[in-house]
């Protein structure tokens, strides 16, 4: 099985986190294809920054089509394009905010997402509505770490996170913490081990569930709004990107 896993971000020392991660939930026999945008912000922290990823991360689903791939995560807590990605595949295409949170649910009643910036907390908290995740997710809580700094020694960006964390399960009665910046994956084992709760990296847990889909013979909706894009005349620079989508043509 070959699960693409895209960072729509265009940092690759970030991918390299994320694909470690990815690669050390994968089960075996199953290859992990980690990209980075080739186009777009640098780090995604706001609504503005989501826009701007989503033609590298679509070029990139398209390119996984092409390519043949079972399935796809996206890897970016934002879930940015999740639906315009699942409708240019024929797999399964989880974001790992979506993820993380049904995985949480079913460890704890009530969890904690503990993110980046401030101003990316709403984004969240869009998410945990339009994924039905109101009544287990107690509170989305921000370290006021911007996703760049997570891999800078100087941030101490694992104390921040462990103590917001732990202000978590003191404040907000939750059992499990959702990690809230792909940036994190590598810390998951880690806080877990220190906290004595679940501590769910999205990265791993989509991995593993794009498995278990592809395993039972599961793949997007090809009917309503899921069905493949219109074929439709692109101009100025989106047509390079959009062109050769490997998107079989609308039937
Ligand atoms: C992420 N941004 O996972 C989100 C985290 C955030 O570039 N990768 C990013 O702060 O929303």
């Amino acid at each position: 099985m070959r699960i693409k896993v895209t960072n729509p971000n265009t940092t690759a020392g970030m991918t390299a986190t994320i694909a470690a991660a990815a690669r050390a939930a994968a089960g075996p026999g199953t290859e992990i294809l980690a990209a980075t945008s080739p186009t777009g912000p640098a780090s995604i922290e706001g609504h503005h920054d989501e826009a701007m990823s989503l033609p590298g991360l679509l070029a990139e689903v398209r390119a996984g089509e092409a390519e043949g791939v079972d399935g796809h995560v996206i890897a970016c807590f934002g879930d940015p394009g999740l639906l315009a990605a699942r409708e240019l595949a024929r797999g399964p295409v989880l974001g790992i905010a979506e993820a993380a949170m049904h995985a949480a649910s079913m460890l704890a009643t009530g969890f904690s997402v503990v993110t980046t910036l401030g101003r990316t907390r709403v984004i969240a908290e869009h998410l945990v509505r339009a994924y039905g995740m109101e009544r287990h997710c107690r509170r989305v809580r921000a370290t006021e770490l911007a996703v760049l700094e997570l891999d800078d020694p100087r941030s101490d960006a694992r104390r921040r996170i462990l103590d917001e964390c732990r202000r978590a399960l003191a404040e907000d009665g939750s059992g499990a913490i959702v990690l809230g910046c792909a940036g994190m994956a590598d810390l998951a084992r880690d806080l877990q081990g220190a906290l004595g709760v679940p501590v769910i990296d999205g990265v791993a847990v989509a991995v593993r569930f794009v498995e278990a889909l592809v395993a039972c013979g599961l793949g997007t909706s090809k009917r309503g709004d899921l069905a493949y894009p219109l074929p439709k005349a692109y101009t100025g620079p989106l047509a390079l990107l959009a062109s050769g989508s490997g998107v079989p043509d609308a039937a």
